[in-house]
């Protein structure tokens, strides 16, 4: 584990084995299941993460979870109480909005565990995988939001990657 502040966190990990709070979920706007974190994150919680899902899209997102959007859903059978489903953006569909649509999404799932009266959460490297965000322009606006958000709010946060290689390409992007 590598202490960036007093209050953020990176390791190397599998996120659905976190033991905090709030896990985040690198989802797309059907809420309805994926690859990668997505598909980790169904398959560790079980069906009860899906049932939820079906409910917020049938009461408050009929059209999907905007780009940049968040949303809190029971984690099933993990070990974390909420999953904080969030949509990043798509790497070459957003032009010059990608940068603040990708800090939305950590600045929504801040404000969205909060809400539920979360004191830890921890993230993936959002829209770094099948979404292609270069993993180094990512891990600068991923620690520059959270460090915006910390100072209001009461939160301590870890950064979860899943190769050594990803971790190291964050740590060396932000010192
Ligand atoms: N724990 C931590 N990090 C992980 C894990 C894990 N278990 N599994 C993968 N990663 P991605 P995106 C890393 O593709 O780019 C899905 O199909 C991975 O190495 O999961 O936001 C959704 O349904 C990468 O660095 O998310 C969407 O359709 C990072 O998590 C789409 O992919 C994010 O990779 C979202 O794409």
């Amino acid at each position: 584990m590598t202490q960036l502040s007093p209050r953020i966190f990176a390791k190397v990990g599998d996120i659905t084995r976190e033991k905090v709070c709030a896990v985040v979920n690198a989802a797309n706007g059907s809420l309805m299941g994926g690859g990668g974190v997505d598909g980790a994150i169904h398959r560790a919680g079980g069906p009860a993460i899906l049932e939820a899902c079906r409910e917020i899209r049938r009461t408050r997102y009929p059209d999907g979870l905007p780009t940049g959007e968040a949303v809190a859903t029971t984690a099933g059978k993990m070990a974390a109480e909420y999953v904080i489903h969030t949509v990043g953006p798509v790497y070459g569909s957003c032009g010059e909005r990608c940068a603040e649509l990708l800090a939305s999404c950590y600045r929504r799932c801040i404000e969205e565990a909060a809400a539920a009266g979360c004191g830890t959460i921890a993230f993936p490297a959002i829209s770094t995988g099948v979404y292609g965000y270069p993993k180094a322009e990512a891990a600068l606006i991923a620690l520059r939001s959270v460090k915006a958000l910390l100072l209001r709010h009461e939160m301590m946060v870890t950064f979860v990657f899943h190769s050594p290689s990803d971790l190291e390409i964050f740590t060396e992007a932000t010192s």
